[in-house]
């Protein structure tokens, strides 16, 4: 823990500025055996510093040094961000200088570690960070902000707090069964009522999961259909871009084309298939097995039919034996129609074209409306995140339960009080208040190097 780290921080390439950053109780020293201008050991803390790195006697950059002091910083040691100039060689010679004079290279994520485990950050806090980090859209962004504004960390110390308030009540009815009568606040019904509130935020965060899957990872979207229907057309007008080929010859597209946009602040990755058909040529035969494959692992399948073609056989099965939510597209309504809609018993349909993009603002929303993708944007944004974080509210939330039916059926109080300090002790392992080293190396392995 007390040992002096160094990472480039910024992304390494050609680029206007690098900062290469270190942290420890030496850190500061470090550079400056380094650095040639003021005494960095003797400036104020949160002060930013002119000068050279130097190697020997030879200035290797012209920088800029902030100095920030022990405690108040983010690892809550000494911290120091050297700003030099961008570019491959200048920043990978400063790091390889204070490797030289006594840091060693930063795990990734270690800094973020050490900020951690100095208690400046819980856990949720902490994968918080790598969230915005990794965000790629507005709604991502407003998520991993939530978590590193300590949202959803309040929300759990709160339950946590609860449950401990409940739990000592437990235990003096236990202790003193007489006093139950004569204190008017612990009535069964008021333990009751407090524990299924709890019992409904810890449902509530397991359900939310499946909106932050959404927020997180994004929609899987594929587009599917005979050969020719328009389904490359329908990629590209909804990417706004001419990604995939197309052409008035079946069987164009013969590999997957993907492509992400976004709805309301949410990712959807969009994949373009090969037109499935029975076919002898071997490369479009394996890109149809793949559009079969495809639509398994699928949120959502936008089936395109052609409307100046009659419905096959082949495409109504397809349709009816897909299980994943599903869209009919029926497109070149622009052309005259040979559709028989009777056939499509009951499933409901867009009609449109691309040829004036007609229908594809219906298709969006239509999207929008099937995953409720307002309200999860308009949310407040407190969701739990990843497996670990499900396991540990679903195991809380199936304890709370438990104790609730065993408070019905009047089981001694210290077993109700047993099974809610598990509750406890599993809320305090999402923000960390308890953890192992693996489950540490596991979070934070996912982090870029430098943070
Ligand atoms: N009239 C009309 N033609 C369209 C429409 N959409 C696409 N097309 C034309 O239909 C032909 C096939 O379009 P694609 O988008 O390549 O069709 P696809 O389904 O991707 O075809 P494959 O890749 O072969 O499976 C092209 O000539 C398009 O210009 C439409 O709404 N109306
Ligand atoms: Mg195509």
């Amino acid at each position: 823990m007390n040992e002096n780290i160094c990472a480039i921080s910024t992304a390494l390439g050609v680029g206007a500025i690098s900062i290469i950053r270190a942290t420890g109780p030496e850190a500061i020293e470090i550079v400056n055996k380094i650095f040639k201008g003021k005494d960095l050991t003797k400036v104020d803390s949160h002060t930013i510093n002119y000068g050279f790195i130097v190697d020997s006697k030879e200035k290797v950059d012209e920088v800029l040094v902030s100095i920030m002091r022990a405690p108040r910083t983010f690892t809550k040691e000494d911290m120091v961000e050297i700003n030099s100039h961008g570019g491959i060689s200048t920043t990978n010679k400063i790091l390889e200088l204070l490797l030289e004079n006594g840091c060693r290279l930063a795990e990734p994520g270690e800094f973020t570690k050490k900020a951690f485990l100095n208690g400046r950050i819980d856990l949720v806090e902490a994968e918080g960070i790598n969230d915005l980090i990794i965000s790629e859209t507005e709604s991502q962004r407003k998520f991993a902000m939530n978590r590193l504004n300590g949202n959803l960390s309040r929300l759990i110390k709160d339950m946590r707090k609860d449950i401990m308030e409940l739990e000592g009540k437990l235990e003096v009815a236990f202790d003193y069964p007489d006093e139950i009568e004569d204190d008017e606040d612990l009535t069964y019904n008021e333990l009751k009522t407090t524990m299924i509130n709890i019992k409904n935020k810890l449902t509530k965060l397991v359900n939310s999961y499946k909106d932050s899957s959404i927020i997180k990872d994004g929609i899987n979207v594929s587009i599917v259909g005979k050969p020719n229907v328009g389904k490359s057309s329908i990629l590209n007008h909804l990417l706004d871009q001419d990604k995939a080929i197309v052409t008035d010859i079946a069987g164009t597209t013969r590999d997957i084309v993907e492509g992400t946009l976004s709805l309301n602040g949410i990712k959807i990755n969009l994949t373009d298939t090969a037109g499935i058909r029975e076919t002898d040529d071997l490369v479009e035969s394996i890109g149809v097995k793949k559009s079969l494959d495809i639509i398994n692992n699928s949120d959502l399948v936008i089936f395109v039919l052609n409307n100046s073609e009659e419905l096959t056989n082949e495409e109504l099965d397809l349709i009816h034996n897909t299980s994943v939510n599903k869209i009919v597209f029926i497109n070149k309504c622009d052309l005259d129609s040979k559709i028989n809609f009777e056939k499509l018993n009951n499933i409901p349909y867009i009609k449109g074209n691309t040829k004036d993009a007609n229908g594809l603002d219906e298709l969006k929303n239509r999207i929008i409306e099937m995953f409720n993708l307002e309200k999860i944007n308009s949310s407040d944004f407190n969701y739990i995140s990843n497996a670990r974080e499900l396991s540990l509210v679903k195991k809380a939330e199936s304890v709370v339960s438990e104790s609730i039916n065993n408070l019905n059926a009047t089981l001694p109080f210290e077993i109700v009080a047993d099974d809610l300090r598990i509750s406890y002790i599993a809320l305090g392992e999402i923000i960390g208040e308890t953890y192992n080293e693996d489950i540490l190396d596991e979070i934070f392995s996912k982090f870029c190097v430098g943070k």
